[in-house]
């Protein structure tokens, strides 16, 4: 199946992260990292007393179950220190699924589109530069709902900015 996965990052040298996290991705076994966005800087969304985010999409060619595919980002948001510290709080390393196929999953555990995916310009940003044409299971074009974020500052990071994170 082909997956699209969003990757966020505020505590700890965060482009750094998002660059490690995709190197993971594409050592897995039954991983294949076909494309990745360019590193976007955003104001968090919710509170506000926490870093600015560095976030991009991924897009993933991926053997397994959805399942198996949440509990493999699971393990490498834990590897990287992960903590649950509060609800749209900040964290060392986020690592979404936003789009499986044209899948439609409602389980406890896992909702595929990404509930909130549509409403935050640092999902459709980058998702929408490595893929202009992407659409929800139900035919809907993702670019339709830029319009709606466009007050949401998101900036891709310069490869100037990005050297002098990585370091
Ligand atoms: N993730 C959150 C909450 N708020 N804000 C930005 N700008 N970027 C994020 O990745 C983000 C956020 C929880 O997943
Ligand atoms: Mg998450
Ligand atoms: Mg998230």
């Amino acid at each position: 199946m082909q997956a699209f996965i969003g990757l966020g990052s505020n505590l700890d040298q965060p482009a750094q992260r998002l660059i490690s996290a995709l190197h993971a991705l594409q050592r897995l076994p039954g991983i294949d990292l076909l494309s990745h966005s360019r590193l976007y800087r955003s104001a968090p969304i919710g509170p506000q007393d926490q870093p600015d985010y560095v976030n991009a999409v991924a897009r993933l060619q991926v053997n397994g179950t959805p399942h198996q595919l949440l509990h493999t980002l699971q393990a490498l948001e834990l590897a990287a220190g992960r903590q649950r510290l509060r609800h749209w709080g900040e964290r060392t390393l986020d690592l979404d699924i936003l789009l499986l196929d044209s899948q439609h999953i409602d389980a406890p555990d896992l909702h595929v589109p990404h509930p909130q995916m549509t409403c935050r310009a640092f999902v459709l940003q980058p998702l929408l530069e490595i893929a202009p044409g992407a659409l929800l299971p139900d035919g809907t074009a993702l670019s339709s709902f830029l319009e709606e974020v466009a007050e949401q500052a998101v900036t891709p990071m310069s490869e100037l900015d990005r050297d002098a994170l990585i370091e």
